[in-house]
Formats: structure tokens, C-alpha cells, sequence
């Protein structure tokens, strides 16, 4: 199926959600994929047959449905390390997405790894997800907080980071894809970087992960954390993938039930790895469906999604470009496609309001990054975000649909 061709009408039909019209009439515009991706029929299927045909704890039970659950569940780790080329299926943690994956880093390798004086390194364009751990982290800790400076065109200053680095540099963190500005960062170069000053390097790859073939062994990184919802899984569910040698620094996350080896009254000791990191019952359903969209994802070919996404950017940078009083926010050449903007005269609050009215949905706000926004001089953006699902003629609807919002608000 990887070399079928590339046929959105096909691929639209394998979700549900697509084939709605809303208020009436207005068929369903969602151009809100960085928020979270729709899902195929096939992964609403996994979790109804789950709960349906299986449901039972994983890694306790001696009976059936418990051989089930946990033999689906285990093999997901498998599906997952072999889609982001992590090192083994052992290496892959389950969380409940990109936020805790990043605290886990935050509150356990951090806690070894990183004391008063020591640097953080993570950069202007973060997610708040993956810039407030490490606030939180250098507070405890001591250790300095820096962020590498970004240029007015969306891209990093890899030679600022340059002049950064330290031998105190304990940590470089950084999005693979930004959220707000969609572009995509220089991880080789930053890993390079970092090396040379035996620092450590956690990837946020929440926007790149569903876009784009992703190789952590290539990439050479530590930590990459992803959540499912954006690929087509379900929420709750999110992936923490470490380089095995990290192991050895990263005392357990949160104490509980599966985490263990033996519990004595006061200590205990620790299970293998990853189950260590695994306390309590986990998210299974929703991890067994990760698996299922992940193989869906992996069916249409990640190289096929990244090539058309591509295209699709284009058509709604041109799109967007073209409408007079509209201000475009990030111009990387190596970009994926979610794309800020405002509009001169209305604010992103009302514009998303106003093309949620013809069934268009987009966000607007701070985007959780509110230091970027700051940089770039806004308090709010509109954001346009495309999957491989969506098609030009919904970006033309979004055209005519700002137009017209330019023209209410401007007479209005
Ligand atoms: N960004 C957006 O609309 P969670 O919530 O843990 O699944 O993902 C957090 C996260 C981390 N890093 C990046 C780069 C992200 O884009 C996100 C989620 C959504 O942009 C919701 S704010």
C-alpha cells in the first residue's frame, strides 16, 4: 500500500468526522491540525474493540483477555520505535503526550544530571510545554536557563548557540517543528553543537513526528518526545523515546504499582526499564490505537504525506500572501504547515470566529507560546494548520472566507 498513489479523495473517506456539514450546511473546513489531527475509522474501531472484545489489565492478569490487552499493548512499543527509528521497543515510554514526556526528562534525568550552575539551553520558538519544565527544572535545580535567539524570519541563530554553549552546558532542547512559525529546526547541526560541548539534546517532535519521516538514530538525539492525538491516534496518549544510555541517569518518574521490583516497608527497588517509568495502569486503549494509527500513517507513507503536505503549504502561503493587509509570521525554507498570520484591522479572536461561522476551523491565541509572540511583536496570531487530508479547494474557502471577514469587520 506505501506505493499507491497519493489520492486525498480516497484518504478522506477514511474519516468520518470529514464527511459532516456542520451549522446546516457548511461542510467541515479543519485546517486546525496542530491543535490535534482527526482519526481514521480504523483507530475509533481499535478503541471500541478494545473496550468491546479485550479489555483487561496489562502486564497482571493470567487469563485471556489479560494475554490479549498486554500482547497488543507491548507490540505497540515495537510499531513505535520502528516509525521514529528508536533504538529498541524497550526504549520507548508511554505517557500521556509531549507535556509529560518532557517533565519526566524534567523531574528524573534532570535530577541526576543537572545541578546550581550548570546551563539549560532551550530556544525562543518553544511550546510552553517544552520551556516551562525547564523553568520549573533551573528553579529547583539552580542551573541557567538560556534560549537560543530567533531570527525575524522564523529560523534559529545557530551561531548564537554557538557563542552559548558551555562546558556547563548540561542540556539543549528544541522543537523539531514549530508550532506557531512551522519551521523546521536544524536538529543534526544543533546535536553537532551540543556534542562538542557533551551536552545532552531532547527533541519536541509534537509537530514533526505526524509530518514528516522522523529518525531518532539519525537525528543522534537523547530524549524525542511526541503526543498521538496529532498523528491520527488518540489524547491521552504520548511517547517518550530515550537513548539507552540516558537510562542509567533517569531514577523513577512516579512511584506506584508495575514501577517496582521488590517493596520492602520503607524503600524499594526498581523494575527493568521501561516499566520503571510505566507506574500504575496505563492508558491502554488508547496506546493500542496509537499502534493502529500509526500503522495507517505508515500505509499512506510518511515520505508521501511530507511531499504533499508540502505542496499544500505552498498553495496556502500563496493564498494567504495574496490577500492585501495579511501579514505572514515565519518564512523558513525547511517549514512544515502550520501557518501563522494576522490580519491588519481584525482581531485573530474574531477572524477564528468569523470562519468557524462557515464551518472553518483555525485557532487563534498565544498558540502556548507566549515568549514567541512577544518576539514577534503580537499578543495573538491566527493560525492555519494542514494534515495530508485536506485539499486546495478548503484552502481556497479559507481565502474567500478571510476576504470576507475583512470586508464585515472593516464596514462593521
Ligand atoms: N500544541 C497547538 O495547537 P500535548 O498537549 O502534550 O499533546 O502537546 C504539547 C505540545 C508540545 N510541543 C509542541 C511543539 C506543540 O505544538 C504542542 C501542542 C498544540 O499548537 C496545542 S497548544
Amino acid at each position: 500500500m506505501a506505493d499507491a498513489p497519493f489520492d486525498v479523495a480516497k484518504i478522506r473517506q477514511d474519516f468520518p468526522i470529514l464527511q459532516q456539514k456542520i451549522y446546516d450546511d457548511k461542510p467541515l473546513t479543519y485546517l486546525d491540525n496542530a491543535a490535534t489531527s482527526q482519526k481514521p475509522q480504523l483507530v475509533i474501531d481499535a478503541l471500541v474493540e478494545y473496550y468491546s472484545r479485550y479489555n483487561a489489565n496489562v502486564h497482571r492478569a493470567l487469563h485471556y483477555l489479560g494475554e490479549q490487552a498486554t500482547s497488543r499493548y507491548e507490540g505497540v512499543r515495537e510499531k513505535v520505535a520502528s516509525f521514529i527509528g528508536a533504538a529498541s521497543p524497550e526504549s520507548i515510554l508511554f505517557t500521556r503526550g509531549t507535556t509529560e514526556s518532557v517533565n519526566l526528562v524534567a523531574y528524573t534525568w534532570a535530577q541526576e544530571r543537572i545541578q546550581e550552575g550548570d546551563e539549560i539551553i532551550a530556544t525562543g520558538m518553544e511550546h510552553h510545554s517544552n520551556l516551562v519544565p525547564w523553568q520549573l527544572c533551573a528553579e529547583r535545580t539552580g542551573a541557567k536557563l538560556k534560549l537560543i535567539p530567533v531570527f525575524a524570519d522564523g529560523t534559529l541563530d545557530l551561531f548564537a548557540l554557538r557563542g552559548m554553549l558551555s562546558d556547563r552546558t548540561r542540556l539543549v532542547t528544541v522543537t523539531h517543528m514549530s508550532n506557531v512559525l512551522g519551521t523546521v529546526n536544524d536538529v543534526a547541526e544543533i546535536v553537532r553543537l551540543a556534542r562538542g560541548m557533551g551536552a545532552a539534546v531532547l527533541v519536541d517532535a509534537a509537530q514533526s513526528v505526524p509530518h514528516m519521516p522522523v529518525n531518532m538514530k539519525e537525528l543522534d538525539v537523547d530524549f524525542l518526545a511526541f503526543s498521538g492525538h496529532k498523528c491520527c491516534g488518540p489524547t491521552g496518549v504520548g511517547v517518550l523515546a530515550v537513548k539507552p544510555e540516558q537510562f542509567e541517569h533517569m531514577p523513577p518518574f512516579m512511584g506506584g504499582g508495575e514501577m517496582i521490583s521488590r517493596v520492602k516497608d520503607l524503600q524499594s527497588t526498581w523494575a527493568d526499564v521501561p516499566y520503571k517509568f510505566e507506574a500504575g495502569t496505563p492508558n491502554i486503549a488508547d496506546v493500542i490505537a496509537l499502534g493502529v494509527a500509526l500503522d495507517y500513517l505508515s500505509g499512506v507513507g510518511m515520505e508521501k504525506i511530507q511531499a504533499y503536505e508540502k505542496q499544500l503549504t505552498e498553495y496556502l502561503i500563496q493564498q494567504l500572501q495574496s490577500i492585501q493587509g495579511l501579514r505572514i509570521f515565519g518564512y523558513a525554507k525547511e517549514r512544515g504547515g502550520a501557518v501563522s498570520f494576522a490580519l491588519d484591522k481584525v482581531h485573530p479572536h474574531d477572524l477564528s470566529q468569523y470562519v468557524d461561522q462557515q464551518g472553518i476551523a483555525i485557532r487563534a491565541g498565544h498558540l502556548c507560546a507566549q515568549p514567541l509572540m512577544r518576539r514577534l511583536g503580537v499578543t495573538a496570531v491566527s493560525r492555519a494548520s494542514v494534515y495530508f487530508y485536506n485539499t486546495t479547494e478548503e484552502i481556497d474557502r479559507l481565502k474567500e472566507s478571510i476576504v470576507k471577514a475583512q470586508q464585515f469587520f472593516d464596514h462593521g
